[in-house]
């Protein structure tokens, strides 16, 4: 390994932010070495990684900035990974609050990085993988990573998370119950987040019927209430977020299986690599137009044509 990317690795590991964050920018780009530096990654630490998923509006963002106000007085380290591939992510805009941002921007204890997406095929999960794994190298007591989920836009985060929150609103009534199988499988947590307003009491009701349903004769997934604006349930929230970490850390086998989805993600990643949406969707556009096309056909000559493993 080069001395310069050796150098980088340590400073790393010291959480040193800002070479943690070339170390990210390294890894986000391709940039030469990236994967050298994955290669050395110890991988010893004992970050634990928190989700938060839900769809666009719940509130994520400032569920998240509630959470470092609690983890603070904890005196907790924690590194915030925001994905949002819909939009240019842009965490003041969002905070509403500039004095208590600008205290977390700086604060000494929290690191803040935001990523969009990719234009590769299967490229973001992959490097929010990555860079989950390469922050995870300094640390933190906690890691957050904020996604868009429960909807078309949905990173998968299955594999990534040591404990996973859904947080759902009011007006995502619907969606739960279409989504509600998904929705089970991925949810350690559920947030019923703007709990202000007063069609929340009946999500929040329909989501602890599924919960109870679901639970047999295990634990039920706690379902919480929060108003993520003024902090209400917030502590609450935190409390669960432990738990569910400190209950995941004695299951051997859970992380067994999050490394092996992990694994099958990569792969993916990986035989995706040289594909590209735009060529896939040229090549789509002339293809279709041919007399006998067949899109099985299709995606076997292109597979042929790209993958390279
Ligand atoms: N009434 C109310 N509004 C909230 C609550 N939490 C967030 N919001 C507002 O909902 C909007 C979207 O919040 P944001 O955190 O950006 O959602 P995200 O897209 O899930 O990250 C913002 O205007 C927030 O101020 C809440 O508990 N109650
Ligand atoms: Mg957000």
């Amino acid at each position: 390994m080069p001395e310069k990317l050796r150098e980088l690795y340590l400073q790393i590991k010291e959480r040193n932010f800002r070479a943690l964050a070339r170390g990210i920018t390294l890894v986000e780009n391709n940039l030469a070495g990236y994967e050298d530096l994955l290669l050395r990654l110890t991988q010893t630490g004992t970050t634990r990684v928190t989700g938060i998923t839900g769809p666009p509006g719940a509130g994520k963002s400032t569920l998240v900035n509630a959470l470092l106000g609690y983890w603070l007085r904890q005196n907790l380290t924690i590194a915030v990974i925001a994905v949002d591939p819909s939009s240019p992510f842009n965490y003041g805009a969002l905070l509403g609050d500039r004095i208590r941002m600008n205290e977390y921007y700086t604060n000494p204890n929290i690191f803040i990085r935001s990523l969009a997406s990719r234009g590769a095929l299967g490229g973001l999960s992959r490097k929010i993988i990555e860079i989950t794994d390469v922050v995870k190298e300094a640390g933190f007591d906690r890691i957050l990573i904020e996604t868009v989920g429960v909807g078309q836009s949905e990173v998968d985060i299955a594999g990534l998370a040591d404990c996973t929150v859904v947080t759902l609103v009011p007006e995502a009534g619907d969606e739960v119950q279409t989504l509600k199988a998904g929705l089970m499988e991925i949810a350690d947590i559920f947030a019923v987040n703007k709990a202000d307003r007063a069609d929340a009491e009946g999500l929040y009701r329909n989501l602890r019927m599924m919960v109870h349903e679901k639970a047999g004769d295990n634990a039920e997934i706690p379902v919480l209430k929060t108003v993520a604006t003024t902090g209400t349930g917030v502590d609450e929230l935190a409390v669960a977020i432990s738990k569910c970490i400190d209950e995941q850390s004695s299951r051997p086998e859970k992380h067994t299986k999050l490394l092996l989805e992990k694994s099958i993600q990569l792969v993916q990643a990986n035989l995706m690599r040289n594909l590209s949406l735009q060529q896939l969707e040229g090549e789509l556009r002339t293809a279709m137009l041919q007399p006998h096309f067949n899109v099985y056909a299709f995606v076997n000559e292109f597979l042929e044509k790209n993958i390279r493993i």
